[in-house]
């Protein structure tokens, strides 16, 4: 058989599950034209939005301060909470639940309403890094956090309530079920091999040339083999580092410009604010070693064929599993052709 004509499944590593492929459906909806960005209409400050410098938050909530880079604040709303009763439930092993406590943060990326990863410059975007490894260590640390997920909403398509850039934490006692998938898969790896998963992986990636977006010196942005949403890329750091705190200086910077260059790449495919759902994965903060855990982005981007049109995870997707036509090398090239 071969990946470009005949239907077939591929394995994700990472988690373990499988999509289904089926290229020969595979219908060209690029006819390769780059027209310029829509003008952004949106104004550097909105009195009416809850994020910008001054304004008051959802509710009379607070207010936020005259903030001149990024600014990191309890999420309003959380939906997990550190104070509540712990405790198991269990009813014949048929009804089972546990407590969970955890805490949500909203970052905010820039005083200004009007911007987005894409086109922040690199040493603002660096600004979001520190502000990210901040955040990491110091809920890390709290005795009872023993995972931070940092992530994304972007775009109304994608569910995000405002558009001024921001992102949020959660961050919990137990891993999340794709952490927890992601961190067995690692594991067997490293246990077996010696090196990280993602690694090997990259390697192989580097020889083969036909996923990749971009790349620096610290990272390298591919469409996984394994991707699902029509667009989906991901992050990966060269060396095998577990989590931001491990960066140095000049992988925070050139975890900058991948970001950056990346996100505008996106913005071009279709002429539009490209929404996504972005997340961190990295290493639990459980306090032991996690010599398997390999530092990577995941990008989630909703669309298809054009700017409205979204790809919906039902039917036999919902039933069986996930399922593309357009083969990741075909996006990779297509995302590859786009980059500055
Ligand atoms: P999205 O990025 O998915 O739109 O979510 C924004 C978060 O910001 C959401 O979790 C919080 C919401 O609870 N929020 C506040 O904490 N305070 C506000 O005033 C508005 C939104
Ligand atoms: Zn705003």
């Amino acid at each position: 058989m071969n990946l470009t004509d005949h239907t077939h499944r591929r394995l994700n590593i990472l988690t373990g599950d499988w999509v289904l492929v089926s290229p020969h459906r595979m219908k060209r909806p690029w006819q390769g034209k780059v027209e310029a960005l829509m003008p952004d209409t949106r104004p550097q400050y909105d009195p009416k939005c809850y994020l910008c410098p001054t304004n008051t938050r959802a509710g009379g909530a607070a207010t936020n301060p005259d903030y001149k880079d990024t600014f990191v604040f309890d999420n309003d709303f959380m939906a997990i909470t550190p104070d509540i009763p712990t405790g198991d439930f269990n009813k014949e092993n048929l009804l089972v639940a546990k407590s969970e406590r955890g805490l949500c943060r909203v970052i905010c990326y820039s005083p200004r309403h009007d911007l987005t990863m894409g086109n922040m410059s690199i040493p603002e975007l660096r600004k979001v890094i520190d502000l990210w490894t901040k955040e990491y260590l110091e809920l890390g640390s709290r005795e009872y956090i023993n995972y931070v997920q940092i992530f994304e909403n972007k775009g109304a398509i994608m569910g995000c309530s405002n558009p001024h850039p921001h992102g949020q934490i959660w961050a919990q006692e137990t891993l999340p079920t794709e952490v927890e998938k992601e961190t067995r898969q690692q594991k067997a790896h490293f246990d077996k091999y010696g090196h990280t998963l993602l690694s090997d992986y990259l390697k192989l990636e580097l020889k083969e040339k036909i996923r990749i977006v971009c790349e620096n010196d610290s990272f390298v942005a591919l469409v996984p083999f394994w991707a699902v949403w029509p667009y989906e890329t991901m992050i990966v750091s060269r060396e095998s580092i577990g989590n931001l705190t491990q960066l140095n200086g000049q992988q925070q910077n050139d975890l900058a410009e991948i970001l950056q260059k990346l996100t505008a790449t996106y913005d071009k495919v279709f002429d539009t604010s490209f929404p996504y759902s972005m997340g961190i994965h990295q290493s639990p903060t459980d306090g032991t070693a996690h010599p398997e855990w390999h530092f990577h982005i995941h990008f989630y981007p909703p669309l298809l064929r054009s700017a409205t049109v979204k790809k919906f995870m039902v039917g036999y997707e919902m039933m069986g599993e996930p399922q593309r036509d357009l083969t990741a090398e075909f996006i990779a090239e297509k995302l590859h052709g786009l980059v500055l």
